[in-house]
């Protein structure tokens, strides 16, 4: 099998390459990216070549030349994003692109953290991708009682898979989901055994991976790019270093998939700009109240809903900047063109 079908390379690919590109564009597709430095698959193997920021892992890209160049990207059909941390307004971070399933990581050697799995599902959702929750370290379930019962529950319909690496428990089951030409980024806490896991489906070590802290449980930041990783058969994993947290960017569409039924009471309020805090005939409050809504389920949705109406703002706010600029410098051309025309005229 040559290199690029390894890398998920499929009639569709190669129909969209000729649509999009004239002959003489060859595709090839990012496994990895590192500083103004980018690994491509092609058909005739792995390449390193200099490039600008703008792609990113998962990109399917066109190459020309006899000393390739990368020359642009295929639309993509699906793209995981996060706001920046220090850069908030700009640009979001792209994470990943043209993910088909993106496996939502939960180790089951540690409490669930339910925030950070619905954040996680939200932003899964939004990228396009069909989210799949990945439990890990399955040998390892009894030292936290309900583990998995309480993340069947918190994932709300999208499907749970049992794992071990350590085991050899659920491997089949989770290369099932596989298809050939798809690919499965694995998204999750440092420690989780992500890479692991990437192992054992392969077969063997190419993944790094690092013990985690006896102190406090978590992990030591051990994969530190998101790379893919070819199962045979046109199967392909992404490797992803662990996240510390996940700022959501744009992410409305996330949150009604994984909140629908919340945004779903908003109706039944009695006033149509209800704040859902204390007036009255307010369904949401009416819903916690008969057990209907938990509570901690309807303030994590409000955090995150916050979240992206001051990102909104902010936006708002530096367009509105910018446009003042646009605008000032216009009118100041507009004076001095007049200025000049006047001299002109007077001259
Ligand atoms: N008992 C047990 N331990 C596991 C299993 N999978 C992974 N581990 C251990 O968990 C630790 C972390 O695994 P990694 O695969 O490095 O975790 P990761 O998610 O890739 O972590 P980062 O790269 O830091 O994001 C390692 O010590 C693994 O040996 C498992 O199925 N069972
Ligand atoms: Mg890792
Ligand atoms: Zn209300």
């Amino acid at each position: 099998m040559n290199t690029l079908l390894q890398y998920g390379f499929t009639d569709r690919i190669g129909a969209l390459f000729s649509f999009h590109y004239p002959s003489g564009v060859h595709p090839a597709r990012v496994v990895r990216t590192d500083r103004g430095r980018v690994m491509v698959a092609t058909r005739h193997g792995i390449l390193h070549l200099d490039s600008p920021d703008s792609f990113v892992t998962g990109d399917w890209v066109g190459l020309e030349g006899d000393a390739p160049v990368i020359t642009g990207h295929l639309p993509r059909w699906s793209l995981l994003q996060r706001k920046r941390a220090h850069d908030p307004l700009s640009e979001p971070q792209v994470l990943a692109a043209n993910i088909d399933l993106l496996g939502v990581v939960v180790p089951l050697d540690r409490p669930l953290s339910t925030n950070r799995l619905e954040r996680t599902l939200v932003a899964a959702w939004d990228s396009g991708a069909v989210p799949v929750v990945i439990l890990t370290k399955a040998d390892l379930s009894s030292r936290f009682d309900g583990v998995v019962a309480e993340t069947v529950e918190r994932a709300r319909g999208v499907e749970v898979l049992t794992t071990s690496a350590e085991a050899g428990d659920g491997l089949e089951q989770l290369r099932g989901r596989i298809g050939t030409g798809q690919t499965l980024a694995m998204l999750g806490p440092s420690g989780a055994g992500k890479s692991s896991l990437i192992n054992a489906l392969t077969g063997g070590v190419r993944q790094d991976t690092g013990e985690v802290r006896a102190s406090d449980g978590r992990g030591r930041h051990t994969t530190t790019a998101r790379e893919l990783v070819p199962l045979g058969d046109g199967a392909v994993l992404m490797d992803t270093p662990g996240l510390r947290g996940f700022a959501l960017w744009d992410a409305e569409e996330g949150l009604s998939q994984v909140f629908g039924d919340i945004e779903e009471l908003f109706a039944s309020c009695r006033f149509h700009d209800c704040a859902h805090e204390t007036e009255p005939g307010c369904a949401v409050q009416s819903a916690i109240a008969s057990g209907d809504l938990e509570e901690r389920r309807w303030l994590s949705y409000r955090k995150m809903d916050r979240e992206l109406a001051s990102l909104h703002r902010r936006q708002n706010v530096a367009e509105q900047r910018r446009q003042g600029k646009a605008f000032r410098r216009t009118v100041r051309d507009a004076v001095l063109a007049k200025d000049y025309r006047n001299r002109f005229r007077e001259g």
